[in-house]
């Protein structure tokens, strides 16, 4: 196992919440995914009735292999925050929450150079960490959960659905049905996820049956 004691999270909001889970969990780095409702006063948001939160996706990753700057590069690249996102309410906002001052300063040099090099204002609102309301779960993951044979044969490798749910294979996994990451990066990570020889094997093979 070479994930480094010091794991760091990072939630963000762009849009729908399904994209990034695909998108951001596909990068070498990222330990897990999940996605839910953040940066309102609701009390216990759901899908129907998120009140006045903000769709947010949040991923555990290890900075010794992917930076936070990167990954915030990646937040601008992927959503228009330069417009007004208000159309739904709060619901489709661009939000970033900060877990530490040594992120909001980040946020803020990333922010910066990314209008610097885009000659356009970001409207993000960056805010304090307070809290994230995990989402149903017919929402995490979504895309991996319309390829049933992919659910099926690598859900076998763990105790429990939760625990495939929230793992760096289902992360990637979740990525690549969207075209995400490359079959050769995510055959390069599969020696560090513990798995025997078959278990191997049989993800291999699952992975050709997806994209390839
Ligand atoms: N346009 C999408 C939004 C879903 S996302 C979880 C839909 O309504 O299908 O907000």
């Amino acid at each position: 196992n070479r994930q480094s004691n010091t794991i760091q999270t990072a939630t963000f909001s762009m849009g729908c919440f399904w994209g990034p889970d695909s998108r951001f969990g596909q990068l070498p780095g990222v330990i897990r995914t999940r996605v839910g409702y953040a940066g309102g006063t609701t009390p216990d948001p759901i899908y129907k009735s998120m009140g006045d939160h903000t769709e947010t996706l949040e991923i555990d990753f290890d900075p010794e292999v992917i930076h936070y700057s990167d990954i915030l590069t990646l937040f601008w690249d992927s959503h228009d925050a330069a417009k007004d996102r208000n159309y739904k309410g709060r619901q489709y906002l661009s939000l970033l929450f900060y877990h530490d001052t040594e992120q909001q300063k980040v946020a803020n040099q990333v922010r910066e150079d990314w209008e610097k090099n885009h000659s356009k204002k970001i409207q993000t609102e960056i805010l304090p960490y307070t809290h994230f309301y995990r989402a149903e779960d017919r929402h995490q993951k979504y895309f991996l959960k319309r390829y049933p044979k992919a659910l099926e044969a690598v859900s076998a490798l763990f105790p429990t659905y939760t625990d495939y749910i929230d793992s760096t294979i289902a992360a990637r996994l979740n990525g690549f049905v969207r075209e995400y990451g490359l079959l050769a990066d995510i055959k390069k990570e599969l020696d560090f996820w513990g798995l025997n020889e078959n278990e191997k094997y049989i993800l291999k093979d699952l992975l050709h049956t997806i994209r390839w």
